[in-house]
């Protein structure tokens, strides 16, 4: 008796399960990804659509962390889309300074946010796409990485130079490299289903 009350259950979660799972396989077919590689890149360098036709992507109002732990900033290498505030922690016991000599190779941007002390934060919002080199003037050894991109659709390289971006709007994308030598781009034709890129 038990089990044939259970049964009209039993079917309904399956009928349910089957409809998620038919769902998730629309979504995966539909969706745009560029996948790909940059020969002779290790882990760590960016990869990002330069522009999209009609958008102006910014990310003002987000807040990123960038913190000063162990005597080194953590995470290494923070990509972030132009906009962003970068709040600068630091979580060591000594002081820490955070300065940068430019933006993207160009040196008007250079900047020194100064020194602070173990759990305070100075915040600087990044506008300018490009590479910035962060360095600590007490501590010559530290060295880490912010990279302003202008889209939200970028990707960090995996060791191997592998590197796949989600959600690609469809259409003709520039797609360049920032990080790890010298800039690489490419002009994409973005279609439904996997984009294939080799720098
Ligand atoms: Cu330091």
């Amino acid at each position: 008796m038990k089990s044939l009350l259970h049964k009209p259950l039993l079917s309904a979660i399956f009928a349910l399960e089957i409809c998620v799972i038919v769902a998730a396989l629309a979504s995966v077919s539909m969706a745009q990804e560029i996948q790909g590689k940059v020969s002779g890149a290790r882990a760590g360098t960016v990869v990002y659509v330069d522009w999209i036709s009609g958008k102006d992507y910014k990310g003002e109002g987000k807040h990123v962390t960038m913190d000063q732990k162990g005597m080194t900033f953590r995470p290494h290498s923070l990509v972030v889309l132009r906009g962003t505030t970068v709040d600068f922690l630091n979580s060591d016991a000594v002081g820490h300074n955070v300065y940068w000599k430019s933006v993207g190779g160009d040196k008007s941007k250079a900047n020194n946010l100064g020194t602070w002390p173990q759990g305070q934060t100075k915040s600087f919002k990044f506008w300018d796409v490009g590479a910035v080199s962060l360095l600590c003037n007490v501590h010559p050894e530290m060295s880490g990485f912010i990279y302003v991109v202008p889209t939200p659709f970028y990707a960090l390289t995996k060791a191997d130079g592998s590197f796949e971006i989600k959600g690609v709007p469809q259409g003709h994308v520039t797609l360049r490299t920032m990080g790890g030598g010298a800039s690489k781009s490419k002009d994409v034709d973005v279609g439904t289903g996997i984009t294939n890129v080799q720098f």
